[in-house]
């Protein structure tokens, strides 16, 4: 650290130059994020709450109002019963650890186990290895979505958990969770469904008329969801979203801590951003669920055009977008995407699948599309 301070002109200065070099979600060029630009709502109430701190919850009483008021949101969309509720956390990594933290304390067994679908985003792993839980990959089938009897051939005494995908990092799919369900139900295990990404789409999706599976509380073996406000949300990074069915599920989870305003924490992090709760209660109030639909029609416009014009290009791809992802191969789909990243097109390559992956945020219009697939035209000719 500098022994004498610069004066804020200088410091500001040097921000400026830092933030030029990081990309904008507006220059449309930004195709791999599950992130985007905050709703103005959100920017502003994130502002506004900057030193409120959800960790010591008896200092902050009207951050924590906004808290339970953003979680009551989430839950009442997802049809969560009377009785639950749950935490905005720092992201769908937290959010996922604490819901195989509650799944894992609340058994008795000495060798836990996790059955998790192959397409289960990284988290899981990172969750596994930290909770000390063995993590049995499931098999999917040919519509990329998890195979229900490859799950229950892995269910044994040891299993604490089985998720599932509502909105898979990769594709977007939706695994079939009624049937996980039922057997989660039959095998005495709770379900945990990952739906980070699809949360806040795939409802407002079935609204517009996409036939889209039962995914939510509605079924019951479903104990907890990852839902969260820092994806299609819209709200300001970090904002993670775990609900869980009862409220009973998480005294497991609580940490005693003694000398502060509140006698325990249920979350991972300790001091952890009232601006986050305060930016995603904003953006829900701002939006409502109208606000939603809109914005899950507009994405799923980008989607659909993009879809039908690789399709016309003559691009394999690989499955109808269940939501706002489309992956696609090309004869070396490794090597076109790093031309596409070289020239200033940021998609991801996926090696699990060979296909590149966009992901089409409300940052990317249908102007932007219309660029993607003439620069792919131009590079496919040469
Ligand atoms: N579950 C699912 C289904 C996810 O898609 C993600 C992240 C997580 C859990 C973990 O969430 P956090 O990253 O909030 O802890 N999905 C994105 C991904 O890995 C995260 C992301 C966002 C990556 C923006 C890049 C980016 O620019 O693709």
């Amino acid at each position: 650290m500098r022994v004498k301070g610069l004066p804020e002109k200088d410091v500001l200065v040097k921000l400026q130059q830092a933030r030029l070099r990081d990309l904008r979600y507006e220059d449309g060029k930004i195709l791999c994020s599950m992130c985007t630009n905050p709703h103005p709502a959100a920017k502003q109430a994130h502002k506004m709450f900057l030193e409120a701190n959800l960790g010591d919850a008896g200092l902050f009483p009207g951050s924590v109002q906004l808290e339970r008021e953003a979680v009551a949101s989430l839950a009442e969309l997802l049809h969560a019963p009377e009785g639950g509720g749950g935490f905005i956390v720092s992201g769908g990594t937290e959010a996922n650890l604490l819901a195989l933290y509650a799944a894992r304390n609340a058994s008795k067994v000495a060798s836990p186990e996790v059955v998790v679908p192959e397409s289960a985003h990284f988290s899981f792993d990172k969750v596994c290895d930290l909770l000390r839980l063995k993590i049995l990959k499931a098999k999917l089938d040919t519509s990329f979505r998890v195979d229900p009897a490859s799950v229950e051939e892995l269910i044994n005494e040891n299993t604490v958990a089985v998720v599932g995908n509502a909105g898979s990092a990769e594709l977007g799919t939706v695994d079939p969770i009624d049937a996980l369900s039922k057997i989660a139900v039959e095998c005495g295990v709770p379900l945990h469904v990952d739906a980070a990404f699809g949360g806040l789409f795939v409802p407002f999706l079935k609204e517009l008329g996409y036939t889209t599976p039962e995914f939510d509380f509605v079924l019951d073996g479903i104990q907890s969801i990852t839902v969260d406000p820092h994806k299609m949300g819209m709200s300001t990074i970090p904002a993670g979203g775990i609900l869980f069915r009862s409220s009973k599920t998480w005294e497991c989870i609580k940490t005693a801590t003694p000398y502060l305003t509140e006698p325990n924490q249920c979350t991972f992090v300790g001091t952890r951003p009232a601006a986050s709760a305060a930016a995603a209660w904003a953006v829900f109030e701002s939006l409502g669920r109208e606000g939603f639909k809109k914005a899950v029609a507009d994405c799923m416009d980008v989607t659909n055009y993009l879809y039908e014009g690789l399709e016309e290009a003559g691009f394999e791809v690989l499955l109808r977008p269940p939501m706002n992802i489309v992956a696609f191969r090309s004869a070396d789909s490794k090597m076109l995407a790093s031309k596409l990243r070289s020239r200033g097109w940021h998609v991801s390559y996926v090696p699990r699948l060979d296909c590149i992956r966009l992901v089409l945020m409300p940052h990317t219009t249908k102007k932007h599309a219309a660029e993607f697939l003439l620069y792919l035209g131009k590079l496919k000719a040469k």
